[in-house]
């Protein structure tokens, strides 16, 4: 069974996942306002695969005998002010999100509850690649001069993006 700490610990990340979710959503829907189809194409996959995170720790709480709590999710906050913002965030995110991740991976150690220490190792391995993903997008933006010197860049990134594939 889940400690008490460690179930609240749990059940606010099954929150943080779902905010997630619904940044990525907003992004995606300003993305496509602004005629980035193949960003927001992206941005929507994204916010799929956030909500599949949540209920990854959804389903684990209720494995282990804990009580969900499913609470309000914060809402997004101000919309990207450029490309180039929008990935800023999300990367910024992305770290926020692992140091979060993390934090509940020293609690399961100082526990011994290795059943949740193994259970986070899936998400300690995709918050890197996560990060990692977003990071090359910033320098595939950066490399390109920024979106303003550059706009056929940022047209073939979003031709690209349109063509990424599912991963999660
Ligand atoms: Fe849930 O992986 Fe990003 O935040």
């Amino acid at each position: 069974r889940l400690s008490p700490t460690l179930a609240a610990a749990l059940n606010a990340q099954m929150t943080n996942e779902a905010h997630n979710s619904q940044i990525y959503l907003a992004y995606a829907s300003w993305a496509s306002d602004k005629g980035y189809d193949g960003i927001a194409n992206f941005l929507f996959r994204h916010a799929n695969e956030e909500r599949n995170h949540m209920m990854k720790f959804l389903e684990y709480i209720l494995k282990r005998g804990a009580k969900v709590v499913v609470t309000a999710i914060p809402a997004p906050g101000h919309d990207p002010k450029s490309v180039n913002d929008c990935f800023e965030k999300v990367f910024k995110y992305e770290v926020e999100n692992t140091t979060s991740i993390y934090n509940i991976v020293n609690m399961s150690l100082e526990e011994k509850d290795w059943a949740t220490w193994n259970f986070l190792q899936w998400f300690v391995k995709e918050q890197t690649e996560e990060e990692t993903l977003a990071l090359d997008l910033l320098s595939k933006i950066k490399v390109a001069g920024g979106e303003k010197a550059n706009p056929e860049a940022l047209y073939t990134l979003d031709l690209d993006l349109g063509k990424t594939p599912d991963d999660a």
